[in-house]
């Protein structure tokens, strides 16, 4: 199993790659190549952090090599996790990078190269997935230079759907684990549309069994939609350890079918459901059958009050479409 990681020498990256070495995500008998990539610049780090990966001894790893560039990288990939980009606020080019549309601009270059390269030459099954922000719009930009229809584009919206799960599991007093078909809709952004109304708990509804809907709509939503600017806030540095485990989350649900009764979180390319627009990256409620094979779950009921904040996050994927038009 050939797993490439972009921005590997990066905070998330020293993370997410001890997850993906425990046993447990992959089958077991699985031996992992990892190809960590980085920018020339990183090169030194990465080096650094290689050392450290071959003195875990990880029984599941087979190989590790590095490379500064994507394209000798993603030869024959099964998996390709993009976690590196360029963030909000960095100079680049002796310019502050502050406008999302720079933003986008500027990672949008990058998802090209990445995504023609991977379209070209990684497995015709490889998965993908995006954590690199905008996170949505550098998988749809991704995915369209890929020209690869059989291969498997997501961004992350795992973060968001933990996120949310831990807060109602401390607001209802019980155990992640119990909760179910929490679903998050749209952008990973503060426009981002986390579902309580279709989740269970103990089999029956978890909207009525949290029972506050002032809770639910001027605590809970801003609170999950700001999430990570408040660790930010509180850390000095972004989510790491938390995107972390999300990524892995994300691979291991892809790799593994869901639990019965339940769904899991990524962003594909919208169909229409749910009144997304089609063609953006959305999040939606997912079920996986294992090795790859996704699809929307379709049997949500949406209020209108759900309707509305869809499209509100609908509508920003639209905007972020039209800001790389000429990307894709
Ligand atoms: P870091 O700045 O610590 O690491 C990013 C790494 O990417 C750096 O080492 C950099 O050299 C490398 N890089 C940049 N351009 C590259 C390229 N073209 N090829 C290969 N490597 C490249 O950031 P980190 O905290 O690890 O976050 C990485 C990304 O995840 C950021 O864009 C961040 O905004 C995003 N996040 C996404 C989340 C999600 O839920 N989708 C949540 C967490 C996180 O905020």
């Amino acid at each position: 199993m050939k797993i490439v990681i972009t921005g590997a020498a990066g905070q998330i990256s020293y993370s997410l790659i001890p997850f993906l070495c425990e046993r447990g995500v992959f089958s077991n008998d699985e031996k992992l190549d990892l190809a960590l990539v980085e920018i020339p610049p990183a090169m030194n780090k990465l080096e650094g952090f290689v050392k450290e990966l071959e003195d875990s001894a990880y029984s599941t790893v087979n190989s590790i090599t590095t490379f500064d560039n994507i394209n000798d990288a993603v030869e024959e990939a099964d998996w390709c996790l993009l976690v590196g980009s360029i963030p909000r606020g960095i100079v680049f080019k002796g310019k502050e990078i502050k406008e999302r549309a720079d933003l986008l601009q500027i990672n949008g270059n990058i998802f090209t190269e990445q995504g023609k390269a991977i379209g070209s030459k990684a497995k015709s099954n490889c998965k993908v997935l995006v954590v690199g922000n905008p996170a949505n719009t550098n998988a749809l930009i991704g995915q369209k230079n890929s020209n690869n229809p059989n291969q498997l584009w997501m961004a992350m919206t795992m973060l968001d759907a933990l996120r949310a799960k831990a807060q109602v599991a401390k607001k209802i007093n019980c155990h992640v684990d119990e909760i179910y078909r929490l679903a998050i809709f749209g952008n990973h952004s503060p426009t981002m549309f986390p579902d309580l109304e279709n989740a269970n708990f103990g089999g029956k509804n978890l909207y009525s069994k949290i029972g506050d809907k002032s809770w639910v709509e001027n605590e809970f939503l801003p609170r999950i939609q700001q999430r990570g600017a408040e660790i930010i806030q509180a850390r000095g540095a972004s989510s790491a350890s938390s995107a972390a485990r999300a990524a892995c989350d994300t691979v291991k649900n892809v790799e593994n079918s869901t639990r019965s009764g339940d769904i899991f979180n990524a962003a594909i390319i919208s169909d229409g459901s749910y009144g997304v627009a089609e063609g953006v990256f959305s999040g939606f409620p997912l079920i996986s059958e294992g090795n790859g094979i996704i699809h929307i779950a379709r049997d949500f009921n949406l209020s209108e009050f759900a309707k509305s904040k869809i499209k509100i996050t609908s509508n920003e994927l639209l905007e972020e479409r039209e800001l790389v038009r000429d990307l894709l």
